[in-house]
């Protein structure tokens, strides 16, 4: 007999005084519980909501990157900057047909993220490990690798790193950790149901260094190289805490995200198309939504790490 038909049995009685089986009782309370414990967490996200500073354009479209928009962004005076011109469309699936051909994709390790195909590290999947040789051997031979095989195309990274060490005074360069160059430009590609679910990125938690704890924020990165159906980008101009993200993440299986029930809705939606730039402060809550259909959203992204309006912008995937 299961749980259920025993205590289908007990509610014959015509009391509230209903004697449920301990283990009845007992799931009973913990769900009263988690309800007043998801109450008191969207409670407090809600209030940050309301405190946070007023977004005057959430999304600033640009045709070129500037140092006015950069600066929009890294004061929190919008949410995203796009830049949709910034590789020729029909150059930018190009890019993306010979990025899918190559041998080299495999798959995020992280538990919940296994749906996103990737080619190339990600420094947060480093964990613990601060020598990490898999991720700092490969980073530039990747990086030339890329830049090779597009050829006489523009490597989109290359054309991110330009345009922004233009539009930042001091400079945009590759970050440096322990004597070794990361990654710049992890290629994405999403296909039906992949999806990146409510997070944030924080590098100081991700790779903690002297480096990365000087980091106020880091800037996503993302050139959208195809497009399908479905994966809009969702942004909230939301930061929380590390104690109120640590409280909202999925107990198991995906906790490297947030639960998105806890949230208010998004600030902003943007539906990326094909050949965009879009920068966001990553240490913002986002989300990628599930894409349906056949079509395969193919990107090349990184981070730029914000120290300060008189830092350099510090580029690593
Ligand atoms: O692919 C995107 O639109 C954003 C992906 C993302 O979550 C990120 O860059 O942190």
């Amino acid at each position: 007999m299961n749980a259920t038909t025993r205590f289908q049995k007990n509610v014959t009685h015509d009391t509230d005084e209903t004697e449920f089986p301990d283990d009845t009782l007992g799931r009973r309370v913990e769900d009263a519980n988690a309800v007043t414990r998801d109450a008191s967490l969207r409670a407090r996200f809600a209030a940050l909501h309301a405190d946070a500073r007023t977004v005057r354009t959430p999304l600033i479209s640009v045709d070129q990157l500037d140092e006015k928009s950069l600066l929009d962004l890294v004061l929190g005076n919008t949410l995203a900057v796009e830049w949709n011109s910034f590789i020729f469309p029909s150059n930018a699936l190009q890019i993306a047909d010979k990025l899918l051909a190559a041998s080299t994709w495999g798959r995020y390790e992280t538990a919940g993220a296994d749906g996103i195909e990737i080619n190339g590290r990600a420094l947060f999947e480093c964990g613990g490990n601060r020598k990490c040789p898999d991720y700092f051997e490969k980073a530039l031979p990747s990086r030339r690798a890329v830049r090779r095989l597009l050829s006489p195309l523009t490597c989109p990274i290359d054309a991110m790193q330009a345009a922004l060490d233009e539009c930042w005074r001091p400079g945009a360069r590759v970050l440096t950790l322990n004597g070794q160059k990361c990654h710049v430009g992890l290629q994405r590609c999403f296909r039906e149901g992949g999806e990146a679910l409510h997070h944030n990125d924080r590098a100081r938690i991700d790779f903690a260094h002297a480096k990365t704890a000087c980091m106020q924020f880091q800037i996503a990165l993302n050139t959208y190289l195809s497009v399908a159906a479905g994966g809009e980008l969702e942004l909230w101009n939301l930061a929380p805490p590390d104690d109120l993200y640590d409280a909202a993440r999925y107990p198991t299986g995906t906790t490297y995200a947030v639960r998105g029930e806890l949230l208010p809705p998004p600030d902003l939606t943007i539906r990326p198309t094909a050949g965009s730039f879009i920068l966001f402060n990553a240490g913002k809550l986002h989300r990628v939504r599930p894409v349906l259909g056949d079509g395969a959203r193919v990107t090349v992204s990184a981070f730029a790490g914000f120290s300060g309006l008189d830092q350099p912008l510090e580029l690593f995937s």
